[in-house]
């Protein structure tokens, strides 16, 4: 993830506190969006919490390392290395991008949860769950990477902690244009740069469909069911993939995208490309075997 944010410590201390910018302020909330972003109809629900990040516990020993902040945060890693982001939404079930679990050979895959730092493994309430079973979109095009998008089932269902809770879908259709966004993951800091061991965070604009298509990339590669979000040095990059762009509505967060492609990393004309998650819901409902959305 690229972030002007992780140049300088002052800024980090600044993103990291939200100086300036309280969060339901710099997300525009009021007590109608709530109902806009989140009031799904005919989802089967469970009576348990999603979107609750951690914001006090963010400061360890005075640096700002943000340990579990949004505790969805799924690692994904094939054959011991780390391959992907993803997002954990119901006790059974990890969200990521169809693009990322291609090819793979599902025995392979482990997912770790309540991690922080990827080379400290003191870090013991980290957990790690294998995969029963990968459910890719049946219309992804490797080529376009149009509907990237998979759900994978874990081995053993995750019982929710402080650290370790389920991110909430946003409302059918829902379309986050104008608003700010927030992309985590382990994705390289610039582009062709180092991957980090701490999960990374930055803010991105979201732009709305036309917005898109008047960047650079050639407008009939962005479909209705993507979203781009970015400005220069403020992006997702290699190894972000499959994570989740949030949006918080004050009290909680939606993934309302999931890091899909980009030409470059933080480009001039060439934002983040994301999966438009609020396009997919009825399919996500529709592929959660035996596990309800919490609400
Ligand atoms: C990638 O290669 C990748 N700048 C992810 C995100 C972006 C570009 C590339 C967006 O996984």
């Amino acid at each position: 993830m690229l972030n002007e944010f992780v140049r300088t410590s002052k800024f980090l201390f600044d993103t990291i506190f939200r100086i300036g910018s309280g969060v339901s302020n710099a997300f525009g909330y009021d007590a109608d969006e709530d109902t806009d972003i989140n009031e799904n109809i005919n989802i089967k629900t469970c009576d348990c919490d999603c979107g609750f990040s951690n914001e006090e516990i963010r400061i360890v020993g005075g640096k700002p390392t943000g340990v579990n902040q949004y505790p969805w945060m799924a690692r994904i890693v094939y054959d011991g290395k780390f391959h992907c982001g993803g997002s954990l939404l119901t006790k059974d079930y990890v969200i990521t991008a169809a693009h990322c679990v291609k090819k793979l050979r599902r025995s392979k895959i482990r997912i770790i949860f309540g991690d922080h730092d990827q080379q400290i493994t003191s870090e013991s309430q980290a957990i790690q769950r294998a995969v029963t079973s990968i459910t890719k979109h049946k219309s992804f095009d490797p080529d376009t990477y149009n509907n990237d998008i998979a759900l994978l089932r874990l081995r053993k269902p995750i019982v929710f902690s402080k650290i370790i809770k389920p991110v909430c879908l946003p409302r059918y259709n829902y379309d986050p244009a104008g608003r700010i966004g927030t992309v985590v993951g382990w994705g390289r800091t610039s582009e062709g740069g180092e991957l980090p061991s701490i999960v990374n965070q930055v803010k991105v604009p979201i732009m709305s469909i036309t917005e898109c298509r008047n960047q650079k990339y050639k407008s009939t590669r962005i479909t209705s069911t993507m979203l781009c979000a970015g400005k220069p040095s403020m992006d997702s990059c290699q190894g972000d993939s499959g994570g989740p762009l949030l949006l918080s509505n004050g009290v909680k967060f939606f993934i309302v995208g999931i890091v899909s492609w980009g030409v470059g990393c933080g480009r001039e004309g060439y934002p983040g490309v994301y999966t438009r998650v609020s396009k997919f819901v009825p399919w996500i409902q529709s592929n959660l075997e035996n596990s309800c959305l919490c609400t």
